[in-house]
């Protein structure tokens, strides 16, 4: 609270009442903790979810007034601990932003130029339902594509694409933790496996930056590990936040796999896995240790640039801790085409050492697993109940990009995640066949996938562009309809599984009425569009409390008893690791035909051709150029946060790390205007010279060089680094963001 409005509540009690000076008694008698007493008697707690990101922390919303006036972290939640990050914090700048979307628009100019008039919701409903049914009836309905950053609004959202018979559904997993999704199916039959940190005592990460890619509690379970006197080794051709807290291996991009295997050689030569585990919990071992046997450690020296000394002992330090240690899958994980064979590597060595239910290893997280993971509590922490639709009409063609094919790399893409960078290729090569309607949600192309020219090109030659945001961001500027969602300050959403090593559910309510009448929450939205375009039938709640109730039936836990602390997890109890209990086995946590875990499969054999992974040596840099690699900086989301007030002001603009030596032969001082080329495009930007990135590497933080003229504080501020990085779709339909190299010049 600012000086001036404490000093005006001290003085008038909460909701404006004046309080004369003789109630009480004089004005000086009124010590700080009285004034403080009235000036939050009226303020009231709203127990919430974060939604600054897509980690959706449990958070109390401190409100006076009917105006949130504080985030902090939700104190009723252990794992989280009560507490937010920068961006948590910075909520009440994003919902009072006059900047932000305030009604529904449709385009009135060319695409691009910012011309749109304001429209009724109802217009804009009718709008989209006349352009789709046009569509419908000249291509039909496969031929329009929905995509969305992953979350609660996906069922509702995607019910629009269904209804209309559309295969083409695709959240930004691509782009993000599609490649390790991809290894945990073909290894543990689900996707659902998550890391303890907390209880590690030795983690290796290939590239995982917990200090800066934030997940607060996987953050917070790291420096609980560093406190409790983890070693903490970091793969990382720059020197990350999480580097600094261990031992940093500049290793160079796109040779991480390499280190992988000679690990696995060093551990096999020696003799120091698990092998009880291995035979009795494992099918494959003996193609890996095939695949491996001439993977040593000298090999992995010229590959990767780690001195074969240091490969020896980091492994060999590693075994000691084993079980009580990992080496961590990764979170964004489309580093290179093959990346998906690398996630499966970490693992395979993880599962070689036993890391698996034990403290500081890996374990098996949520929904089924709630039942399964805590054998006696079926009854009370059961899975949410789903709400159920009528069946949806029977799409005429296959996805555009084969997920779902057999004999392909379709085969093992999770279904309802897809190939998103393939609606592009389909959009301007019309191959299978042409995308020509797009619906966005929450998710923005233009800075989040690679090639942004293209992805322009691309959404020039659609019939129908909608998308739903809080900005005019660089995306809806092309956009033919404009939805403007309420933030999630705002809005109630369904309750979130957020299980972990214990059940855990959350909750989102709207902590204050909207701020900007004419916005709306998503599950009303496409329910209106819905019933609008004739498909009310599979839109089956009347209100949000409806869907929660339902979602809340099988568990035995009320609304009420979820509003009260906002987080449902049952009391007093411990993390449970599944071997430490003789009635429990690993089979019922493993979802795969052998229920083994299947180091190699047969699955992606068929589908790839390589059931068990193979190395690719790839390029690297030639004199002159270097290797472009980006990530997440703390203060600031994605392509999401750039233009939000606070967060803009503590940065607004990115720069592109190079290492001195680099910088000097080319002329270069920190802070020089410098042009960065990928031979492709070009991007203007910042030096920023620091030894802290390998020579041969440049980097940025990710998420500048907005294009939107509407988002006025981002805009033209630093680098967008996709714009330098091809559209190239990897083998299992992932991004891929460290292959592009590039050339640098002082501007
Ligand atoms: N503050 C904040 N927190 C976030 C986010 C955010 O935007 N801001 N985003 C959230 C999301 S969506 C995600 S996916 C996670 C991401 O979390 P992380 O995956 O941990 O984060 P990144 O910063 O994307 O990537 C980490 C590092 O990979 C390095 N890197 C690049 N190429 C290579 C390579 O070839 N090999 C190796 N070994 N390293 C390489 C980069 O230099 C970078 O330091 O963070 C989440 N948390
Ligand atoms: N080159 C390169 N590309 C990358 C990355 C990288 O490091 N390098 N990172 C990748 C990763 S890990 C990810 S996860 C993706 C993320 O990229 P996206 O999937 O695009 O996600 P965000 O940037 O988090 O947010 C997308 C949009 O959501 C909007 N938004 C925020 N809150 C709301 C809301 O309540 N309702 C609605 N309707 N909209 C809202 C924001 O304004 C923003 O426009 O980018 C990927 N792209
Ligand atoms: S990590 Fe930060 S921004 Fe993301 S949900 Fe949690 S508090 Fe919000
Ligand atoms: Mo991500």
């Amino acid at each position: 609270m600012k000086r001036r409005e404490f000093l005006k509540y001290a003085l008038y009690g909460a909701g404006g009442t004046a309080i004369t000076v003789g109630s009480f008694g004089t004005l000086n008698k009124i010590s700080p903790k009285t004034a403080f007493a009235a000036a939050s008697a009226e303020e009231t707690t709203v127990f919430s979810a974060c939604e600054m990101c897509r980690n959706q922390c449990p958070i109390a919303v401190k409100v006076l007034n009917g105006k949130v006036t504080k985030i902090e972290g939700n104190p009723n939640d252990s794992t989280f601990g009560g507490v937010v990050c920068a961006r948590g914090n910075s909520g009440p700048s994003l919902l009072y932003d006059p900047q932000r979307l305030k009604k529904p628009m449709i385009r009135t100019g060319e695409r691009g130029t910012g011309k749109y008039k304001e429209v009724t919701w109802d217009e804009a409903y009718t709008y989209i339902t006349e352009k789709v049914k046009e569509i419908q009836l000249n291509y039909g309905g496969e031929e329009i594509a929905f995509a969305s950053r992953k979350g609660p609004h996906d069922v509702f959202f995607r019910t629009i694409g269904k209804g209309i018979g559309s295969p083409n559904y695709f959240s930004h997993e691509a782009t993000c933790p599609m490649t390790r999704s991809v290894a945990l199916d073909s290894m543990f039959g689900v996707e659902m496996i998550a890391a303890d940190y907390a209880n590690a005592k030795y983690i290796i990460s290939v590239g995982r930056n917990w200090l800066e890619g934030i997940h607060i509690a996987q953050t917070r379970g790291i420096m609980k590990a560093l406190d409790k006197g983890a070693k903490l080794v970091v793969l990382d051709p720059r020197f990350s936040v999480a580097a600094s807290k261990g031992e940093w291996l500049p290793i160079k991009g796109a040779t991480d796999l390499a280190f992988i295997m000679a690990m696995a050689n060093i551990l096999i030569h020696e003799e120091r896995y698990d092998k009880e585990f291995v035979e009795k919990h494992t099918v494959g071992f003996e193609q890996w240790q095939e695949a491996v046997k001439d993977k040593t450690p000298e090999w992995a020296e010229q590959e990767t640039g780690i001195p074969k000394d240091t490969i020896i002992r980091v492994t060999r330090e590693f075994a000691e801790a084993c079980p009580n240690a990992h080496i961590e899958f990764g979170w964004r994980t489309g580093l290179t085409p093959n990346d998906y064979q690398l996630r499966r590597a970490i693992m395979i060595v993880n599962m070689m050492m036993g890391c698996f239910e034990v403290p500081g290893g890996y374990y098996r997280v949520k929904n089924a697993g709630v039942v399964n993971r805590f054998p006696g509590m079926t009854g009370y922490a059961q899975p949410l109940g789903a709400v159920s639709q009528p069946e949806f009409p029977k799409p005429v063609t296959a996805r555009i990009d084969g997920t779902g094919l057999k004999g392909v790399p379709g085969q093992i893409i999770p279904e309802g995640d897809g190939a998103v960078g393939q609606i592009i290729e389909s959009i301007l090569t019309e191959r299978p066949y042409p995308i020509k309607g797009w619906f966005v949600h929450r998710f923005n192309p233009v800075i989040s996938m690679p090639e942004s020219e293209r992805i322009i090109d691309a959404f020039k030659k659609l019939e129908l562009l909608v998308v739903c945001d809080v900005y005019m961001t660089d995306t809806a500027m092309y956009a033919d309809v404009i939805l403007p969602e309420c933030t999630y300050l705002e809005r109630a959403e369904q309750i979130y599984d957020m299980s972990a090593l214990t059940p855990k559910y959350v909750i989102r309510q709207a902590a204050v009425p909207l701020v900007y009448p004419d916005t709306k929450p998503a599950w009303l939205i496409y329910k209106e569009l819905g019933e609008k375009m004739g498909l009310g039938q599979y839109f089956t709640y009347e209100t949000i409390d409806d869907y929660i109730q339902k979602q809340l039936a099988p568990t035995g836990i009320t609304l009420e008893q979820l509003k009260e602390k906002g987080v449902w997890t049952p009391e007093g109890m411990k993390p449970f690791y599944l071997r430490k209990d003789p009635l429990a086995s690993l089979e019922k946590v493993l979802a795969t035909k052998s229920k083994k875990i299947e180091l190699y499969s047969e699955v992606v054999q068929q589908a790839t051709k390589q059931g068990i992974p193979q190395y690719t040596h790839y390029p690297q840099p030639e004199e002159g150029q270097f290797r472009f690699v980006q990530g997440k900086v703390a203060v600031h989301t994605n392509a999401g946060t750039a233009n939000i007030p606070v967060l803009n002001e503590l940065m607004s603009r990115n720069s592109l790390w190079i290492h001195p030596d680099s910088a000097g032969k080319l002329g270069i001082a920190d802070g020089d205007e410098i042009m960065v080329s990928s031979g492709k495009y070009e991007h203007k930007g910042v030096a920023k010279v620091t030894q802290g990135i390998r020579p041969d590497t440049v980097f940025c933080y990710h998420g500048f060089g907005r294009i939107s003229p509407e988002m006025k504080r981002a805009y033209g501020k630093g680098i967008n680094g996709n714009k330098l990085i091809d559209n190239v779709i990897g083998e299992v339909g992932n991004v891929v963001t460290s292959m592009n190299f590039v050339t640098i010049k002082k501007a």
